[in-house]
């Protein structure tokens, strides 16, 4: 018994958010829902995907006969380049003319495997992607939002491994909260939060899962999620345009272990949504800010049961089961190689 296995509240300190830990809650009988994940046999190609090289997509366009990532204009956008809604501002009922861009990232012509089972270089050139993608289109848009939806207990609508990025010239909120919260810190202790952060979890080792020359992840302090990670570049970077190539490419390792880690622990394809937040070319508070990665996955005791953020988490605050302390050693406790190449 630790202190952290009695009920307590943490803070998380990118948000200001605080969330409910009660590590005792795992020993309650579950009879509730379990989810089956889909069968393990995916074609490498499916003539009904609509992302596979070759098909036509639902818009009626046809992907070329691609290999390696390939990026295309999101047929059902949810931003805009242009719209003509007209912004009424009373203080019951205010709204906001916005505009944007939405593209859809397949990894790779590979339409059975994701992220953690494609080669070192392979992933590689999915960072190169995020990157190019992140620098042209954050010079003209106040927020990029790089991110992908994994399994279908997070909505992800096709087995085909993508990502997708959302462009807008609006600030939203997450961002909003991070961009606050980080500057404030700045401002009255001199130095960037996530860096003093990183520089903690570097000491205490008691929440890190993986580690090499340029990333570290954690279970952060403030995990809401049971296995969530928090993904931090070593070098003070506030956005994905600063990254070096050796950077990009300690990235694509770093990616590759930490998702078959995942993978491995319920030796099951585990759901996710991961994305990239950092500092807007056209932000004020740059110097307050760096660059991360969040990886939200929804899994708790086995590959079909997962965390509902429902009663409580809905109408009162969030609340997590097992401490995160637990879940990284959990995850340090799994193998870098993925359950796939086992056999
Ligand atoms: P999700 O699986 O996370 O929903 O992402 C798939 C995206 O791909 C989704 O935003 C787009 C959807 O609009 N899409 C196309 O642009 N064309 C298609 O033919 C199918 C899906
Ligand atoms: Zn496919």
């Amino acid at each position: 018994m630790t202190i952290f296995d009695q009920p307590h509240r943490r803070q998380n300190a990118l948000t200001g958010d605080w969330v409910l830990v009660s590590p005792r809650r795992t020993m309650r009988p579950w009879q509730g829902e379990r989810h089956y994940p889909e069968s393990g046999n995916i074609p490498c190609y499916d003539p009904e995907c609509y992302l596979c090289p070759g098909n036509n997509r639902a818009s009626g366009n046809q992907n070329p006969d691609y290999t390696g990532p390939y990026i295309f204009q999101n047929d059902f956008p949810s931003l805009l380049p242009e719209t003509e809604f007209i912004e009424k501002e009373t203080p019951l009922f205010k709204s906001q003319s916005v505009s944007g861009n939405c593209r859809v990232l397949c990894f790779s012509e590979r339409h059975d495997l994701s992220l953690p089972e494609l080669e070192l270089s392979s992933i590689e050139k999915v960072v190169q992607f995020w990157v190019e993608e992140y620098k042209e289109l954050a010079e003209k848009y106040r927020w990029v939002q790089i991110f992908e939806n994994k399994g279908e207990q997070m909505g992800c609508s096709n087995p085909h491994p993508h990502g997708q990025i959302w462009a807008g010239d609006f600030l939203p909120n997450e961002l909003h909260r991070e961009e606050q919260q980080q500057r404030e810190y700045f401002e009255s202790h001199g130095s960037p939060l996530l860096s003093e952060y990183l520089d903690h979890e570097l000491r205490k080792k008691q929440r890190l899962v993986e580690l090499n020359e340029h990333w570290l992840s954690v279970v952060p302090w403030w995990a809401i999620w049971p296995f969530e990670t928090l993904i931090i570049p070593k070098r003070h970077v506030t956005g994905l345009h600063e990254l070096s190539g050796d950077e990009q490419a300690a990235l694509a390792e770093l990616l590759k272990n930490l998702l078959s880690r995942y993978d491995n622990l319920f030796q099951a394809s585990f759901p996710y949504s991961m994305g990239w937040h950092g500092a807007s070319f056209f932000s004020n508070s740059k110097d307050a800010w760096r660059l991360h990665a969040h990886i939200y996955p929804p899994l708790l005791r086995s590959s079909t049961i997962r965390k509902f953020m429902v009663g409580y988490e809905m109408l009162a605050e969030v609340q997590r089961d097992i401490s995160p302390e637990q879940a990284s050693a959990r995850l340090r406790e799994c193998s870098t190689l993925h359950y796939s190449k086992k056999a």
